[in-house]
């Protein structure tokens, strides 16, 4: 070989080496703490003990970086059950750390301690933790950021970053809120604000000083990172003059675009790109506001939570901030604004470049077409149901309503247990094809089925799933979230899915990743997915009242033939039932 090869071999040993490096940086483990427990917190003037970790609200951030080993041991300091899942993570191999109750693991009792470990592979970005038992994620949620190993790929330097939780706050007590929509099968009373980092901000009563201002520096770049813990409603939020460059969602960049306001369902994460840009007058504050993006014609809290954006000046830091105008930002759609919804989905594109390739498969082994419905169930003739008609609230996939059994699923299914088969078998297609979008409700039937049946894959299958809305009581957004997995969003659209048509338009190219999908009031959404991480994977409606009602069922990932295609050992701490 002569001199010039050597030379040519050593530099592309140092570029490979410089472009792998940053990827094999040897890992840290980042050890973290949670107590869940009660405190007392006051808003809208009502005081409560509300279960919190660490006795934070939100809860506490964790900050990690892209290929950290992440560990965090829960104890449970209350007279209640619980588990913390975190949202978004892929826990490849490491589903034994997901925590659904009764999907993956049973719960956390009193006074025993669960350490979560995972790892965190080819993710960055925002993405969240919350209790995943019962309704306890309303108060017990937090942010999750992954530092990116490499730089940002945005054209704007990010200088600072403002996270944004948006939550529903309860006079009431949100733990029995379950129970009794259970016992008497009606709709759960709605949450009396909307809130922006726990704060209702001063268009709630009592709230003037529970408002979130963050101060920004003229000509800066903040990258907020947007999450919607929200139970039960999907929001649409905007800042008063300035736009937003939307550059990740769920953890997963995207082809940057400006927008003057984003819609996000909860469960999902996004994070946009604002530069303060305005006049910086420090008497001024601009508002940011969050209100519902409404599809059902369930009660609901018609109401805004605002926060503030105020820019530093010299005077800042000596005077108290004023509240010239709590007016909303024009650029704040309308509550029903289906348009805004469907044109902001539509922007949303995976960044899809050489070093964030988009790995949507191109074919699929295997596909599923599923309703994802709201019901009416007759009452039995021994009880009274509050519900409408006085019948009980349901709802369902493909006319299941999914029953969480009362043991680990995961655990079942490693352990091979007879109580497996009642776990497989999801139907693939609606048992009774209908007009899904064009029935009158009222005079149908509105009964299903109760059942824990999944949907099984081998390791490595490439899946389609097509949710297709119904009409059943109202067509209603539905944001549904798939734990385990980042599925694509192929295609969308509104009336009846088409297996012939729609298949012709779907995006194989740059389609969005996420982990939660809205999918269209009235219509379907098409999702593709690389089912390469073995184990028991919840698939649910993030919205709280429908996963109480069944809108839920599982995919279940068996293990491929190389060891690294299976689950790792069960940790010996794993709670029992
Ligand atoms: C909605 O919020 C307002 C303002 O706090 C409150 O007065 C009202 O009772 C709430 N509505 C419902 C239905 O809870
Ligand atoms: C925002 O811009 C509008 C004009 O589009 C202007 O009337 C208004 O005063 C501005 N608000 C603030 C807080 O600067
Ligand atoms: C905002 O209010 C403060 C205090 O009342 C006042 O000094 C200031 O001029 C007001 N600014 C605007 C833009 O109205
Ligand atoms: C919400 O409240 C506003 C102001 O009171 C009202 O104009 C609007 O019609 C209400 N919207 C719904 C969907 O109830
Ligand atoms: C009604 O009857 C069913 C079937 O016998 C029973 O399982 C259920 O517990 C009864 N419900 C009430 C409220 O008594
Ligand atoms: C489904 O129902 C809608 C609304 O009634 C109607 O417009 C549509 O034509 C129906 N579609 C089919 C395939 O029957
Ligand atoms: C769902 O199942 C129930 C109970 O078996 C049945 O009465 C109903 O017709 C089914 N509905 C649909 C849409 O499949
Ligand atoms: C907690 O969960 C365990 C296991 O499912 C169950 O046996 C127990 O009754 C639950 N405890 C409470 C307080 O709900
Ligand atoms: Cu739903």
């Amino acid at each position: 070989m002569g001199n010039y090869q050597h030379l040519l071999l050593l530099i592309l040993g140092v570029f490979w080496l410089t472009i792998s490096l940053p990827c094999s940086v040897s890992s840290t483990t980042r050890r973290f703490e949670f107590n869940v427990k009660w405190k007392n917190v006051k808003r809208l003037c009502y005081t409560k003990s509300i279960l919190t970790v660490n006795g934070e609200y939100p809860g506490p951030t964790i900050i990690v970086h892209e290929g950290d080993h992440v560990q965090v041991k829960v104890t449970n300091q209350v007279a209640m059950n619980t588990t913390i899942h975190w949202h978004g993570i892929r826990q490849y191999r490491s589903g034994w750390a997901d925590g659904p109750a009764y999907i993956t693991q049973c719960p956390i009792g009193f006074g025993k301690s669960y350490t979560y470990k995972f790892t965190i592979v080819d993710q960055r970005g925002t993405l969240w933790w919350h209790a995943h038992f019962s309704w306890q994620r309303a108060t017990v949620n937090g942010a999750f950021m992954i530092y990116p190993r490499m730089p940002y790929p945005f054209s704007l330097p990010v200088q600072d970053e403002i996270p944004i939780i948006f939550g529903e706050w309860w006079n009431s007590n949100v733990m029995s809120i379950e129970d009794e929509m259970i016992l008497t099968g009606d709709g759960p009373i709605s949450s009396d604000a909307y809130t922006i980092n726990g704060l209702p901000g001063p268009l709630y009563s009592c709230s003037l000083k529970d408002t979130f201002i963050r101060t920004v520096e003229y000509g800066k770049t903040y990258l907020l990172r947007i999450i919607n813990a929200a139970l039960n409603d999907e929001l649409f939020f905007a800042v008063a003059n300035h736009s937003l460059t939307v550059v990740e969602i769920d953890a997963v960049y995207t082809k940057p675009f400006t927008t003057n306001a984003i819609m996000i369902a909860p469960g999902q994460t996004t994070n946009v790109l604002l530069t303060a840009n305005q006049n910086p007058d420090s008497t001024r504050m601009f508002v940011m506001a969050a209100r519902p993006y409404l599809t059902s014609v369930f009660p609901f809290n018609n109401s805004t939570t605002i926060g503030f954006l105020r820019y530093k000046t010299t005077e800042t830091e000596t005077k108290p901030p004023y509240y010239n105008s709590t007016k909303l930002p024009k650029n704040l759609p309308a509550m029903e604004d289906t348009n805004f919804a469907t044109n902001f989905a539509n922007q949303l594109k995976s960044l899809a470049s050489f070093q964030y390739p988009c790995k949507v498969p191109k074919k699929v082994q295997k596909q599923v077409i599923t309703t994802i419905s709201l019901n009416l169930q007759d009452c039995p003739a021994n009880e009274t149901c509050k519900g409408y008609l006085n019948k009980r609230f349901s709802a369902s996939m493909n006319n299941q309503s999914f029953i969480r059994p009362s043991i680990s699923i995961l655990e079942s299914h490693y352990k091979s247990l007879k109580s497996d088969v009642l776990f497989s078998g999801f139907p693939e297609n609606p048992p009774f094809p209908f007009n899904y979008t064009g029935v009158d409700p009222v005079k149908e039937n509105l009964n299903t089925q109760f059942g824990s049946r999944m949907i099984v894959v081998p390791y490595g299958t490439t899946l389609e799933i097509v949710l297709q809305d119904t009409n059943f009581l109202n067509p209603e957004n539905h944001p549904i979230h798939i734990h385990g997995h980042n599925f694509f969003i192929v295609g969308r659209g509104f009336g009846n899915y088409d297996p012939e048509k729609d298949p012709l338009s779907y995006n194989l190219v740059d389609p969005p990743e996420r982990n939660t999908v809205a999918v269209p009031v009235g219509g379907w959404a098409a999702l593709r997915i690389n089912a390469d991480n073995p184990g028991v994977w919840f698939i649910h409606c993030h919205l709280e009242e429908h996963t109480t009602w069944g809108l839920a069922t599982g995919l279940i990932v068996l293990g491929g033939n190389h060891p690294s295609q299976n689950l790792l050992l069960p940790p010996p701490d794993f709670p029992t039932c």
